[in-house]
């Protein structure tokens, strides 16, 4: 099971390199950058100086956690803690620590594709919180979430937190939005992050680390491709290049070929060209305006109940119910 899974996994992968090496212009799916490497090098840019959004994020927990625990547990005996993405729980856990501090009733579901993610977090919460409720789930978020709903009558509180939904350009966000809708029942709720416009060289700078760690975390997408679909790409012929449109909110990163060169990526069995500059568009993370935020609220089916932010308003963590 567990082999057929991951052979699927691979031709999924090799696909969506083709169509995006095949596209003008060029883009590789960010989704992919998340290899056991490329974990590790998401948590080293966690801990960067230029990285705000999480201690931002973290601070917005650690100071409101009292009025967050209020607006989960308000009325209800028991919730379900979902949470999509989870990552080491590192904020999360300042939550996890403050609801088993006060004895809430509570079960908290964290939901990743990545086996490795998800068993080291498990691990970590059953030594440093053996109070807590735990019940991973290793699925995709939405079959993940069907299957809760038919042994579960709970109420659940999703987390989307870290301004993940950043990943979705514009409104390809609203889509998925809605499908976690479809998904959610009355008095549900959705706690979710976003990343909000600030001043541009803050941005700038967060995916243009001086340690170079997020070129690296781009780079580590073509050693991925060599690895796993047996491609040839010379990293010396690409550069990290990050840029951030103050007038749209996209922060934007690309790998530009230095030189005219051809690429063989034998699992595909295709080579593909690449002109001196061409860019290949690597990922997109979304800035929003509080004003972006009751749009995505209100053309997805749902309503802010309210929003929690950090001492420079560098970031949200908004709370959603159903409109
Ligand atoms: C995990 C998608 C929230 O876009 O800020 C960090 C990933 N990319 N540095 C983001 C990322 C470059 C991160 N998200």
């Amino acid at each position: 099971m567990q082999k057929v899974y991951k052979m699927e996994h691979t031709e999924r992968f090799a696909e969506d390199v083709r169509e995006g090496l095949s596209s003008e212009p060029k883009y590789l799916h960010s989704k992919y950058f998340y290899d056991e490497i490329g974990d590790d090098l998401f948590q080293q840019i966690m801990e960067l100086e230029e990285y705000y959004l999480t201690d931002c994020e973290a601070e917005i927990f650690e100071s409101q956690k009292n009025v967050i625990l209020q607006y989960f547990s308000n009325g209800v005996e028991v919730f379900d803690l979902i949470e999509f993405g989870a990552g080491d729980g590192l904020k999360t856990k300042i939550l996890l620590n403050h609801f088993v501090d006060n004895n809430i009733n509570f079960n908290y579901i964290p939901i990743d594709i990545s086996n490795s993610v998800l068993s080291s977090l498990t691990q970590d919460l059953n030594n440093n919180l053996p109070e807590l409720n735990i019940k991973p789930i290793c699925d995709d978020y939405f079959h993940a979430l069907e299957e809760l709903n038919k042994v579960d009558y709970n109420k659940k509180v999703i987390l989307f937190l870290g301004s993940n939904i950043g990943n979705f350009r514009g409104d390809d966000a609203i889509p998925f939005l809605k499908h976690l809708r479809a998904d959610m029942k009355e008095k549900d709720q959705l706690f979710i992050g976003f990343d909000l416009m600030k001043d541009p060289k803050v941005i700038l700078v967060a995916y243009n680390d001086k340690k170079g760690i997020t070129s690296e975390f781009n780079f580590n997408l073509l050693d991925r491709i060599n690895k796993d679909l047996g491609g040839n790409f010379n990293r010396k012929n690409f550069s990290h290049y990050p840029s951030y449109n103050p007038v749209t909110g996209e922060t934007k990163s690309y790998l530009i070929s230095l030189k005219n060169q051809t690429v063989r990526i034998e699992e595909l069995s295709q080579s593909f060209t690449f002109k001196k500059w061409e860019p290949v568009f690597t990922e997109i993370s979304q800035k929003y305006s509080l004003r972006d935020i009751k749009h995505f609220a209100k053309h997805s089916g749902f309503k802010v109940e309210k929003n929690f932010l950090d001492q420079k308003k560098y970031f949200v963590d908004s709370l959603w119910h159903l409109a």
